[in-house]
């Protein structure tokens, strides 16, 4: 039987899933987009999950859509674009964005195309200095979905995205850690370590404080400060009736570390 384009395993609290078509830079057929998605509604749903892991089999991060599955002058292919992104690729930006759980992406190597977004669309991104990221739609006709045009002027501001994204050139790590666009680069062999680590730590965090903060980091964007201010309070009045604010209060009164249960 052939091998899951999706690899998934849990341990220490934190969701390992790695992208697996490493003979095609992890490129995106219809069934590993689909896989990816039951999987992150799976990590979503499970307590026992306190932190995502998301990670690229072999050289790649991902190159994005299959582009075999997608040529038009392949036959049955995907006929209609807009369907095949919004059944596809949209569920899986919600799902990453809306994961009531912080999601670190290690960045192993090349992210092109919706690979690229997809990383963008996780809370803490750490990439190889090896590793490079690619709007790569424009080489081939067409516009950055998956969340790039949300993204990238977010992130990096209006000018930097322009360029980025109507001259589709290839951004090594460093720079992309430079602009904003990424959290921060580590020598490939060290990557493992970095980003997995900080998923570890994460797991053992407040996870119900978490999930507010990317709520309110969200949220950010479209709210005037008035209603970020009061947004804020509402989020605080909710944290501070948690178990795990009642935890590390009692855990900073006595001078010891908290043991946080996520709830
Ligand atoms: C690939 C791919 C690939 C298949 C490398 N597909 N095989 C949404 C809706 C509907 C339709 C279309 O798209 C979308 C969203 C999108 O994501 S559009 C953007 C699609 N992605 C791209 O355009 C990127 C295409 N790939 C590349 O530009 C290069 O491969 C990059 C820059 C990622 C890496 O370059 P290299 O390191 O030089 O590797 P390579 O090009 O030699 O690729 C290695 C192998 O992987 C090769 O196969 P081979 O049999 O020759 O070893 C490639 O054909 C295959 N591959 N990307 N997207």
């Amino acid at each position: 039987m052939a091998e899951s384009s999706i690899l998934f395993e849990a341990r220490q609290g934190v969701a390992r899933i790695t992208l697996n078509r490493p003979e095609v830079l992890n490129s995106f057929n219809g069934p590993m987009a689909l896989e990816l998605q039951r999987v992150l509604a799976d990590v979503a749903r499970d307590d026992g999950v306190r932190a995502v892991y998301l990670t690229g089999a072999g050289r790649a991060f991902s190159a994005g859509q299959d582009l075999a599955e997608a040529a038009p002058q392949m036959g049955a292919g995907i006929g209609d674009f807009a369907a095949h992104v919004r059944t596809l690729y949209n569920p899986l930006v919600l799902a990453l964005r809306r994961m009531p759980k912080p999601v670190v992406c290690a960045v192993n190597g090349v992210a092109a195309g919706a690979g690229a977004n997809l990383a963008l669309a996780c809370d803490i991104v750490i990439a190889a200095e090896e590793a490079s990221f690619l709007q790569a739609f424009v080489r081939i006709g067409l516009v950055p979905d998956t969340g790039g045009t949300w993204f990238l002027p977010r992130l990096v501001g209006s000018a930097q995205a322009a360029a980025l994204a109507l001259l589709g050139e290839k951004l090594p790590a460093a720079r992309a850690a430079e602009l904003g666009l990424i959290y921060k680069v580590c020598p490939l062999a060290e990557l493992e370590a970095t980003a997995f680590g900080a998923a570890k730590h994460l797991a053992t965090q407040p996870t119900f404080a978490l999930s507010l903060i990317k709520q309110l980091l969200a949220a950010s964007p479209h709210n005037s400060l008035e209603q970020q201010l009061e947004m804020e309070a509402e989020c605080q009045g909710i944290a501070g009736r948690s178990a795990d604010y009642a935890e590390g209060v009692k855990a900073f009164l006595e001078k010891r570390q908290p043991t946080f249960t996520g709830r």
